[in-house]
């Protein structure tokens, strides 16, 4: 079956509005054991990045790939939360003088633009080790064995291997440490912001306790999605409008970038959109009805206006 385009918007306002809940709990003046302080100015900037904005897609897909195997909301809601602080982080980074020296996000001036650079690196900072505090929580799965999965997943899905690694793999291409190096789009993408999102999908498989075979599904979903997410990304720098999407367009072509968009042309990364969807669908299969939701989750990824 498929979902109607207004069930499934509010059932992500549903998730986003849940997610921002916690996250400001989260992110209060309650002391953690071991801890000893949280300086206010930190706090603020940690809150600034965190709360107030966003389509909060990633906590959305721990919170759906969960709900497959029927793993309790809250403790799907606290995974998402993990995951969240670790994309805002890496948008927090990304928008500095250094790297992408960005003014705005999320239709607000960025951290640094707000504050200063040190503020915005410490609350980048900040927010990856607190991800990892989450994410390690006795409440997300009574198995410590399951913990430590979930832990070792995010931990290579967000650093070197990954997301990391792929921010580096863009700045090289760049020409930023010398000549342009060549880049292998779809290889950097799927580091840069695919894993991340393959993470959403898989958490739930690792929450679910789930065979082997429902895990390569939503792997193979995972990977999919996270692919059509960032030709849509790409489109969106080439087609999209600035005041929908909160932050400058055309800033692809501004620094020369190979993109999905220059390799295939607009129509080519159409086409590859839809060919992503039909590989998305075949590996939910597996789930039946119980993969509705994720189903619809690509149309969205792929039609998203912002
Ligand atoms: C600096 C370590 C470090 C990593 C940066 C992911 C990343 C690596 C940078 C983000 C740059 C960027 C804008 C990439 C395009 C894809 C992307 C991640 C878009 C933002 O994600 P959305 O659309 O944002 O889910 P919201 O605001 O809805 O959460």
């Amino acid at each position: 079956m498929t979902i109607a385009a207004a069930d499934f918007a509010k059932r992500l306002d549903q998730t986003a509005e849940e997610t921002e809940r916690l996250l400001a709990q989260l992110l209060s003046d309650t002391l953690l054991p071991g801890e000893i302080a949280r300086p206010r100015r930190l706090m603020d900037a940690m809150r600034y990045s965190t709360l107030g904005g966003g389509k909060r897609l990633r906590p959305f897909l721990v919170v759906e790939s969960s709900a497959v195997f029927g793993v309790p909301r809250e403790a799907a809601l606290l995974a998402g939360a993990a995951l969240e602080c670790i994309h805002c982080y890496s948008l927090i980074h990304d928008d500095l003088p250094a790297m992408d020296n960005s003014d705005l996000r999320r239709g607000r001036p960025t951290l640094h633009k707000k504050t200063d650079d040190a503020t915005a690196i410490l609350a980048g900072d900040g927010l990856l080790t607190f991800a990892f505090d989450i994410i390690s929580r006795d409440e997300i799965h009574r198995d410590p064995t399951v913990r430590l999965l979930l832990t070792r997943a995010l931990a290579r899905a967000s650093g070197l291997g990954g997301m990391v690694g792929g921010q580096m793999l863009d700045l090289a291409g760049e020409g930023r440490f010398g000549d342009r190096e060549p880049v292998d789009v779809a290889r950097l993408q799927q580091m840069k912001t695919g894993a991340l999102l393959r993470y959403g999908c898989i958490a739930g498989a690792i929450l679910g306790q789930s065979s082997k075979e429902e895990y390569q599904a939503l792997d193979d979903y995972g990977r999919a999605l996270g692919e059509a997410f960032q030709i849509a990304d790409d489109l969106l720098d080439v087609e999209g409008d600035a005041a929908a999407l909160g932050k400058q367009t055309g800033q692809d072509a501004a620094l020369g970038k190979t993109t999905f968009v220059t390799q295939l042309g607009i129509e080519g990364a159409k086409q590859r959109v839809r060919d992503l969807l039909a590989r998305g669908d075949a590996a939910l299969s597996i789930f039946g009805s119980r993969g509705d939701v994720l189903r619809a989750t690509s149309r969205f990824v792929a039609e998203r206006k912002s």
